[in-house]
């Protein structure tokens, strides 16, 4: 078997690529190791850039997003007994964020490729990538199943925990990390959003985040120790602590309900660099990984894969490499300023240990002026809203 481009993995990166490749007459197939079910009902994110929301409707997959999506104009900070929110139809006017689940993008991506007879393959086994080494002389090729798909090139899109970026030899990459001593348990509930936007609680019980999905369906996440479980936290235990955390302002109460999702998120800070090696460009969390905290990791996701259709683009129409080669130090620009941005506000409104007063009050201090000062609110706005692509 033979394509342009083999890409590994069918997240929003690997769906993404392959659509807007197609949308430019560039042939690719898309390896998935997991079922086209599992991938359409992992629950992740919510919240879209407004470039994340324009690439997609660029793309003409953005049509159900633009009809189901809720667009929010602001985000409300949480903490010392009060609310405030960040208005970001003043503070950065024109621009504003999407809330829509991140599967139901993954869907309609799937279902665009479809329709266009794209070669998605589900339930995939055994993926390796070979052939790329510098002067290779069988040029990139993948295996899986028993098969082997001949490229030009070759999108690791595969995640965190893909097989792309460890078949990277040894010494190529330089690694940066954080960890961070808790983790988020997230869930799905029925019942109506207590709130219009999204609502970031700092207490010193912990962080939590009301976020949502529909008019009916609310998102929450609450701060928990690393190592626990979701056995740890019946639906009970969920709600009494959501309360203690969110019902912390005068006159808010939280509607409680049934719970049809939890699961329990490590919170990170990764890149590597480069992003690329021969003929293998990495994309999305293959190559770099956020705390949640700033609705930053799909957002990165599709930015990666815009630079990539770019430098593919021109690299099959006339041979030019220029823009492959500036791949990674392309992407690493926006990579680097949503990693400050993500552990910021992790930094800010996450209860670290219990015994560290100075940190406290330097988080107390922050929120104080990024809610007191416009400059402060501004640099927080913009960053969420996402910057303008090509800065
Ligand atoms: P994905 O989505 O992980 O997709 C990778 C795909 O590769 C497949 N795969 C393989 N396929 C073949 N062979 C192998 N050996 C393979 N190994 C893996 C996987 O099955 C999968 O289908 O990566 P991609 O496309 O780079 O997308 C990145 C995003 O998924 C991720 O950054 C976001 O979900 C992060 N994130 C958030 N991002 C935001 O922009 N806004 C948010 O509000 C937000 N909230 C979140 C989040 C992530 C969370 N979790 C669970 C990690 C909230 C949470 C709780
Ligand atoms: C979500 O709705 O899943 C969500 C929202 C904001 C975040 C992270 C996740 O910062």
């Amino acid at each position: 078997m033979r394509t342009q481009v083999g890409i590994i993995g069918a997240g929003p990166a690997g769906l993404l690529l392959s659509h807007l490749l197609h949308l430019r007459g560039i042939s690719s197939v898309v390896l998935e190791k997991r079922s086209r079910d599992y991938v359409e009902r992992r629950v992740r994110a919510g919240v879209l850039e407004q470039g994340t929301v324009d690439a997609l409707v660029e793309a003409g997959v953005g049509e159900r997003m633009l009809r189901e999506g809720l667009p929010h104009h602001g985000i409300e900070l949480r903490y010392g007994g009060a609310g405030h929110r960040i208005p970001f139809e003043k503070l950065v006017p024109g621009r504003s964020i999407t809330v829509y689940g991140q599967q139901e993008v993954v869907k309609d991506l799937i279902a665009a490729r479809l329709a266009a007879g794209g070669d998605v393959r589900f339930e995939v086994e055994d993926v390796a990538v070979h052939g790329l080494e510098p002067g290779s002389d069988t040029g990139p090729y993948v295996t899986f199943g028993g098969e082997r798909l001949d490229c030009d090139v070759i999108a690791g899109c595969d995640g965190f925990h893909g097989v792309s970026r460890p078949s990277i030899p040894e010494g190529v990459l330089s690694v940066f990390e954080r960890e961070y001593p808790f983790a988020w348990l997230g869930i799905l509930a029925n019942v109506t959003p207590s709130s219009e936007e999204l609502i970031y609680t700092r207490t010193e019980r912990g962080f939590a985040l009301h976020s949502m999905r529909s008019p009916t369906v609310s998102r929450f996440y609450l701060q928990v120790p690393a190592d626990t479980s979701v056995d740890d936290w019946p639906d009970e235990r969920i709600w009494d602590e959501l309360k203690a955390r969110l019902e912390s302002v005068p006159g808010f109460t939280l509607t409680t309900g049934e719970i049809t999702e939890k699961g329990v998120t490590p919170m990170r800070s990764f890149v590597v660099e480069p992003m690329q090696y021969g003929r293998l460009y990495l994309a999305g969390d293959a190559a770099h990984i956020v705390p949640p905290t700033g609705a930053k990791g799909l957002n990165l996701a599709v930015a990666d894969v815009r630079v990539l259709t770019e430098a593919l683009e021109a690299y099959f129409s006339d041979g030019s490499t220029a823009l492959l080669d500036g791949y990674s130090e392309a992407c690493l620009k926006r990579v680097w300023r949503a990693q400050h941005f993500s552990w910021w506000m992790t930094t800010l409104l996450h209860t670290f240990e219990e015994d560290d007063a100075y940190g406290r009050r330097l988080q107390l201090s922050y929120l104080d002026y990024v809610t007191s000062s416009e400059a402060a609110a501004t640099t927080l706005a913009e960053n969420y809203v996402g910057l303008p692509y090509g800065r």
